[in-house]
């Protein structure tokens, strides 16, 4: 006999298998007899995002990495008004100045030659220390001054040949540049340092009467000590 259900039965049937939650279609055969099994449709679209779950919530995460910077920020604004500036140079002051730069150059080099040509007139051998005399007497404090004044020092003799150029420049007695004004029987010479050549006399220095602290060459180029007051030819020395 054929067991035709009724719609109502039928369709009871159906709305009890789609609601219930998980009967598979074998479930289903069992208590509804009129169904066929199929095979498996397609997965349906994705459901709704559910409610937030009832577990305790975690611990919070470690701070995430640092962003890329920002954006520069607009300009500051505006400093305070500078001073006035120098006022610019006309083309006819820029020639001259060209004109005079070109002068400095034309002189520098002229009075360089002319040292040159000086010094050799005087006697300057290439590379050695350079003796120069007027040959006028003065003390010893007025040698030192003149000297200076001209960029030079008291000649000071520190081997056999600067005593013999300075004995051939002086031609008599002569201060050279060393005392013993700071320390009594202890030549040093005037530019500093201890005496490392002498060409005393015999029996010289003697530190005679009140006192001698200064040193002339004789006209023999042999050395004596004598007092610093009294006058004797002044010789000054230059750089090598
Ligand atoms: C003599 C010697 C020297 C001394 C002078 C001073 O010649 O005693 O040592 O310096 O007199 O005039
Ligand atoms: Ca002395
Ligand atoms: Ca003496």
């Amino acid at each position: 006999m054929l067991l035709l259900p009724s719609l109502p039965a039928l369709l009871l049937c159906v709305v009890a298998i789609s609601s219930s939650k998980s009967q598979t279609c074998e479930d289903a055969l069992k208590s509804c007899s009129v169904i066929a099994c199929g095979r498996d449709g397609r997965d349906g679209p994705k459901g709704e995002k559910g409610e937030p779950g009832q577990g305790l919530r975690g611990l919070q995460g470690p701070p995430g990495k640092v962003g890329p910077p920002g954006n520069a920020g607009a300009p500051g604004i505006s400093g305070p008004k500078g001073q006035k500036g120098d006022p610019g140079h006309s083309a006819a002051i820029e020639a001259k100045l060209l004109n005079l730069e070109a002068e400095v150059r034309t002189l520098k080099s002229e009075l360089e030659h002319t040292k040159k040509l000086h010094a050799f007139s005087m006697g300057k051998k290439s590379g050695k220390k350079f003796f120069v005399t007027n040959r006028e007497t003065m003390p010893f404090s007025k040698v030192k001054a003149l000297c200076a004044g001209l960029r030079g020092n008291v000649a000071i003799p520190r081997n056999a040949e600067e005593n013999k150029a300075i004995q051939e420049v002086a031609k008599g007695n002569a201060f050279i540049g060393i005392t013993d004004e700071v320390t009594e029987g202890q030549f040093m010479y005037v530019t500093g340092g201890k005496l490392t050549y002498s060409n005393w006399k015999q029996n010289e220095p003697n530190d005679h009467g009140s006192g001698e602290d200064c040193v002339i060459m004789s006209e023999s180029g042999i050395w004596n000590d004598i007092a610093c007051q009294s006058s004797f030819i002044a010789v000054c020395e230059f750089p090598a």
